[in-house]
């Protein structure tokens, strides 16, 4: 008897020697079996059975619940297919499930993947998986992969020079603190974990968990510690669903909601992180409406998550607030600042899709889309400043009649004048076209303002500046006027944004190519040896004058914005279920 009391060795099929093994024949071998069977106790062989039917039935259900897609390569007919509607998820299975059957085809057979086979493959180094959450393939192409190449050169330069600090200064090979809390790195880590990039997310990570405090005596921004820090943290524990981004979350949720000090409607635009007391700036006592009307995807998402509507319902109370209050004179276009005080706007000031109004509209259509479209004046307040916007901001430089989108100075005076900045509205304008039954017209609008944030970029560095004038006098050469003190480049992500929504809602490769065109312009002018990207000067020259500064956007946004848009396959972070922040942060959809 061996050790088990199972019976004698010389009976036990899978101890026999090697060279006995050789010998048998499959029936000797059936019948060992079948007599070492009957030499053991009846209560044994039943307490066997019952083990068996068990392990059987455990390997069987793991087997169907475990169904990873095979990951086989796209044909040209199915990528095709794919870019014709390549934010419709339901396109995505569609090709996904045709590429399996093409691939049954050519294997003869339908043959199960050996879970062995199956759990090698999810483990491939660039693949991050979650339990139910997006599984991320890494760069399918050599662009990505030189975007990829361009995050890890930022990433180096920062990890370098500026660790644990906001944000690098690559020339001087030093940092600026402007939140003191490692902005470049909770702004950035989505980007990251997109892009696959296991190592930069582990340091990203254990630097969150050890050393992210905000325990900080020091007002900040509230908008921009919102869409940036809140709105990466957010980001990151959707796409990880590691508890700790969302308690970190909540931390500087609890924090930043002190903005809306008084119960007043209208959030401050400082806040302290230590002692949660706010303040207007130092120079006046209104707070601009982009800044108080684009935090709300994020406070809702931090209620969802962590299941305390306090912050869902008091920035939703400052939408409402402007909601009611209305911005009638010119048809849903708002003043672009509003007294937190009072909670009135100051009249007569710039109407503009530029600085300080831009992500108001934005937000509007994004909230509607975030709450499963349930909330009906979100979309009517959207709807109606769309066709405002087109009376009163659209009009056609001379003497190419590029559409561009300007402002009324004082509410009335026309300027035609557009930031950079402005050119996410293009892609506003494709996912409201898309997702929300807005007008054709409003692709055409995004189809020609994405043509005209291209021509910004012809410029002698192939970079664009961060303002352009439009030139109306059919008698002048030059439609696109840059003027001196607008000629600078953060390396800003709008126009990159608005050709990746575009390419989604398209499929033009044109999309792609402008995009490519814009990094290799980024690369070449902005990257500094030793690590890092740097604003520049002017961006008529190509005797470059850097600005020393290497925005946490470019991380966030802009490389974002750029990998998803040169991907072959556009089924990452499908537009029905997942809402960009105005950070370029993926938030997921409720439609409940
Ligand atoms: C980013 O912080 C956000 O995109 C914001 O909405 C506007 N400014 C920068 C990028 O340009």
């Amino acid at each position: 008897m061996n050790r088990l009391g199972l019976g004698r060795e010389s009976e036990l099929p899978f101890l026999v020697t090697e060279d006995g093994a050789r010998r048998k024949t499959i029936g000797g071998l059936r019948t060992a079996i079948a007599r070492y069977w009957r030499s053991m106790p009846r209560l044994l062989r039943s307490i066997l059975t019952i083990l068996l039917i068990v392990a059987i039935v455990f390997v069987g259900s793991t087997l169907t619940s475990s169904s990873s897609p095979i990951v086989a390569p796209i044909s040209a007919d199915l990528e095709a297919q794919a870019h014709i509607n390549n934010g419709n998820e339901i396109m995505h299975q569609k090709v996904e499930a045709a590429q399996e059957e093409e691939l049954r085809e050519k294997e003869g057979a339908v043959v199960a993947e050996p879970a062995a086979a199956a759990e090698e493959k999810q483990q491939q180094p660039n693949e991050i998986k979650q339990d139910g959450r997006p599984v991320f393939r890494g760069p399918q192409n050599d662009r990505q992969r030189a975007v990829v190449a361009g995050f890890k050169h930022a990433w180096a330069g920062y990890k370098a020079h500026a660790w644990g600090h906001d944000q690098l200064k690559p020339i001087s090979k030093s940092f600026s603190d402007w939140f003191d809390t490692g902005l470049t790195i909770v702004d950035s880590i989505d980007t990251a974990i997109i892009m696959g990039l296991k190592e930069e997310v582990d340091e990203a990570t254990v630097w969150i968990r050890d050393s992210l405090s905000f325990e900080k005596d020091r007002y900040v921004n509230f908008f921009e510690a919102t869409i940036r820090v809140l709105g990466g943290l957010l980001s990151a524990f959707h796409l990880t669903g590691d508890t700790m981004f969302r308690d970190r979350a909540a931390d500087v949720g609890h924090r930043l909601a002190g903005a809306f000090q008084g119960g007043r409607p209208v959030p401050l635009s400082d806040v302290n992180l230590r002692t949660r007391a706010a303040k207007s700036p130092s120079w006046s006592d209104e707070s601009s409406l982009s800044e108080v009307t684009t935090v709300q995807l994020e406070f809702r998402d931090l209620s969802r998550i962590t299941g305390d509507k306090t912050f869902e319902e008091l920035a939703f109370n400052t939408s409402k607030h402007i909601h009611e209050i209305g911005c009638a004179k010119h048809g849903g276009l708002c003043d672009m600042y509003v007294n937190a005080k009072t909670g009135a706007f100051k009249p007569g000031t710039t109407i503009t899709f530029g600085a300080r109004a831009d992500s108001y509209y934005e937000y509007l259509l994004k909230q509607y889309l975030q709450t499963g479209k349930t909330i009906e004046w979100l979309l009517a307040d959207y709807s109606q400043s769309m066709s405002s916007m087109s009376q009163l901001l659209l009009r056609e430089s001379e003497p190419s009649k590029f559409r561009f989108v300007g402002e009324l100075i004082g509410g009335d005076s026309f300027s035609p004048k557009m930031d950079h900045l402005v050119c996410f509205l293009s892609g506003t304008l494709v996912l409201g076209k898309l997702y929300a039954g807005q007008p054709d017209d409003h692709l055409q609008i995004a189809k020609d303002l994405g043509a005209t944030c291209h021509e910004m970029y012809k410029t002698t560095t192939g970079l664009a500046p961060e303002i352009a004038h439009f030139n109306l006098d059919a008698s002048k050469a030059d439609d696109v006027i840059i003027k001196p003190l607008d000629s600078h480049c953060l390396l800003r992500p709008e126009a990159i944004e608005a050709w990746f929504y575009l390419y989604r809602g398209t499929g033009d490769k044109k999309y792609q190519e402008w995009g490519w065109a814009a990094f290799e312009a980024i690369d070449k002018y902005a990257r500094i040896a030793g690590g890092g990207y740097s604003s520049v000067n002017n961006v008529k020259t190509t005797k470059v004058q850097y600005r020393d500064l290497m925005e946490s956007f470019l991380l966030a946004e802009t490389f974002k914005y750029l990998y998803l848009l040169l991907a072959d396959d556009q089924s990452e972070l499908p537009l029905d279920r997942w809402i960009f922040n105005t950070e370029g942060h993926p938030l997921p959809i409720r439609t409940n």
